[in-house]
């Protein structure tokens, strides 16, 4: 029997034993066990991802309740056991009784799908997850869950299992006659989601991202799990202005103050928030009804194209541009940009492969006109910005140029042209992408074992000599220039640059990094992440990137061998093989391994542990990323002491 059946009989025994249930009320349960049969459907998938998009679906609600200006604090927290508690200061969810349905109004909002939203007319959900599928399909993937509502002075609580009501609602005390709000506490169903761990770190990320989209709310996370809880506490009175200045913390700006315009018409709300730095990549990140809008859509392309068009006409006007200059394309006026761009739409349709595309079409106009008026009345009433700004533009262009002459020279030479691949890579013989791998390998000699040690039918070898380039600081014609770089450029076949990378042509659908687990490793790992997340993004997002795991240790006892890959693991390894008699090495580096070895534990794809990289927050991993390889030496400092006891020893150098 799968999974997915279990679970399904599950929800069905549960509901009979639980109450007599009217015509009505098996509709009910036919809906949430609809969600308990596929929950995919309703929330995504059953992997974390999903896991953590429960939280999301109830912190919605309550973020609903705050855009509608009912309610100014939530709380999230983490419960021993990984049970999620989310508190907040809103209206709470009615009581009474339901006129259609005949049951109060909290069992309907927690078991009928698609009652999430209000009931009342008029109030609009501009919030909702992803799916909107409100918190009925939480209660349904709970093992339990319990809600509790302030309301007319009174405490009200109801009881669910597996989304069936355990326990009618009940009066349960009084609290004084102002204080309002919902409290839902539950426990994510084990046989739904095969992983029930919380990350603090994800939740806090969207958690961050929620307060600064929606200003001066209050939002705290509470992790109880450890020994000593973790707290942080979100608010910010800037909104996406003090967004735009926590991206920019480590960079020189070009605006003292970032620059923000906001407007509404036909009730569709627009806020930008921008500013420039002396950096050379694009952090854009739009948002639509709080929702990272990563695949863009119309309030993207209306910014562009507003951006582009004020720039332009405005370097023209001033006598700015250059004169032997056609004009700065979107890419040369997007180059160490730091922008915010987040709209409220009414009914906003959401599209593309992961619903993360804003498709509603006057958004763009509107979106274009805002920036068409205000940026262009603020490059006239601050010169001196303007001048940074339209400068800053020039030298994109510019660097454009030189980017394209580097990479002429450099096709002439055939050096980017996979016809002639780099002498040091050891190329596999398979030319089907799917199936090869191209391995980074930090040095000479763990290259050489890797050469060896390689399934060369599928399987090639790149060594990098050292330290890549950090091309945190460097732009794309100083790139093309660092002959490590381009040897990584060139075996990739995609080419690089606005224009010109082409994913198709990727040689390989597995990159793997593998580096020695030392500081140096660590280093050398983030450097090439970093050339990855800045220059090769869609390699990371198709789910191409990956970190060879290496052990850490062999254990050696008579005829026996095991390889331990984390410190936990040898103690239990030895305590299975007895403690006593143990030789045991501990590896310092991928050269102390022989071919075979490092075959064996790290590279046969039937015996290797890797690990993907994905990227869940891309404003979170630019922040990082500009954190640790910008030049900014304190915020990297506070970065390191703020998160010394997640950080292990070794990757403190970086
Ligand atoms: C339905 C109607 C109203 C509020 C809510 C639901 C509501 C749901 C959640 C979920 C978490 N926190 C929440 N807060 C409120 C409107 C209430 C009214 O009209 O008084």
């Amino acid at each position: 029997m799968t999974q997915e059946n279990e679970a399904t009989n599950e929800a069905t025994n549960g509901a009979a034993g639980a109450k007599d249930y009217t015509a009505q009320g098996i509709q009910v349960l036919k809906g949430l066990e609809a969600v308990r049969k596929r929950p995919a459907m309703y929330i995504g998938d059953t992997s974390t991802r999903g896991l953590h998009h429960l939280v999301y679906e109830v912190v919605d609600n309550s973020i609903d309740e705050a855009m509608a200006d009912y309610c100014d604090d939530i709380q999230v927290t983490i419960e021993k056991g990984d049970v999620i508690k989310v508190v907040d200061n809103g209206r709470g969810i009615p009581v009474d009784m339901h006129k259609d349905e005949g049951k109060p109004a909290l069992e309907v909002v927690l078991t009928s799908l698609h009652a999430g939203g209000k009931f009342d007319k008029g109030s609009y959900k501009v919030s909702g997850g992803l799916h909107g599928v409100g918190v009925s399909c939480v209660n349904a993937l709970s093992e339990w869950l319990k809600a509790e509502v302030y309301r007319n002075g009174k405490i009200y609580q109801m009881d669910f299992e597996r989304g069936a009501l355990v326990g009618a609602l009940q009066e349960i005390g009084e609290c004084p006659p102002d204080k309002t709000g919902t409290t839902i506490t539950f426990k994510p169903d084990h046989q739904i989601f095969p992983e029930l761990v919380f990350s603090f770190e994800t939740l806090r990320s969207r958690l961050r991202e929620l307060a600064f989209l929606n200003r001066n709310l209050n939002i705290v996370i509470t992790d109880e799990r450890g020994e000593t809880p973790r707290e942080e506490t979100f608010h910010y009175a800037g909104g996406i202005v003090e967004y735009v200045r926590w991206l920019n913390e480590s960079r020189q700006v070009i605006c003292p103050e970032p620059v923000y315009f906001e407007g509404e018409k036909d009730g569709v709300q627009v806020e930008v928030a921008m500013d420039y730095n002396e950096g050379y990549s694009e952090s854009l990140f739009t948002f639509a009804n709080n929702i990272n809008t990563t695949e863009g859509g119309s309030h993207l392309s209306g910014f562009r194209a507003g951006l582009t068009r004020t720039l332009n006409a405005y370097a023209n006007k001033s006598g700015l541009m250059k004169k032997d200059m056609k004009g700065f394309t979107g890419d040369d006026v997007r180059e160490g940009l730091t922008a915010i761009v987040s709209v409220k739409v009414p009914e906003p349709q959401f599209e593309g492969q992961t619903k993360t595309k804003l498709g509603n079409t006057e958004v763009k106009g509107q979106v274009e006109a805002l920036i068409n008026t205000h940026l262009g009345e603020y490059l006239n009433e601050h010169p001196k910005e303007a001048k940074g700004i339209i400068n800053k533009c020039i030298a994109a262009a510019q660097g454009r140029e030189a980017a394209r002459k580097a990479r002429d020279l450099t096709r002439r030479k055939s050096a980017l042209d996979s016809a002639a691949l780099p002498g040091k890579l050891a190329d596999c013989s398979s030319r089907d992408p799917a199936e090869c791998e191209i391995y980074l390998v930090e040095g000479d000699s763990a290259g050489g074992s890797a050469k060896q040690g390689r399934e060369r039918r599928f399987q090639a070898i790149l060594p990098l000599k050292g330290k890549i380039l950090n091309v945190e600081k460097a732009r794309l014609d100083k790139m093309l220039g660092n002959d490590e770089i381009r040897t990584i450029i060139t075996a990739l076949g995609t080419g690089v640059g606005a224009g010109v990378f082409d994913i198709t042509k990727l040689r390989y659908h597995k990159v793997i990094i593998m580096t020695d687990a030392d500081v140096d490793g660590s280093h050398i790992r983030t450097l090439i992440l970093t050339l990855f997340f800045r220059h090769f993004r869609e390699v990371i997002d198709h789910g191409y990137m990956y970190i060879a795991e290496p052990p850490l240790y062999r254990l050696k006892k008579g005829k026996t061998e095991i390889y331990a890959y984390s410190d936990i693991q040898k103690d239990r390894l030895a305590e299975e093989m007895g403690n006593k008699g143990i030789y045991l090495q501990r590896y310092k580096g991928l050269g102390e391994m022989n071919p075979d070895q490092l075959w064996e534990t790290t590279m046969n794809p039937d015996s290797r542990t890797m690990t993907r990289v994905t990227v869940d927050d891309a404003a979170e991993a630019d922040h990082i990323f500009t954190t640790l390889m910008g030049d900014e030496v304190e915020p990297r400092r506070r970065f390191i002491e703020e998160n010394a006891a997640q950080i292990k020893l070794e990757d403190l150098d970086i």
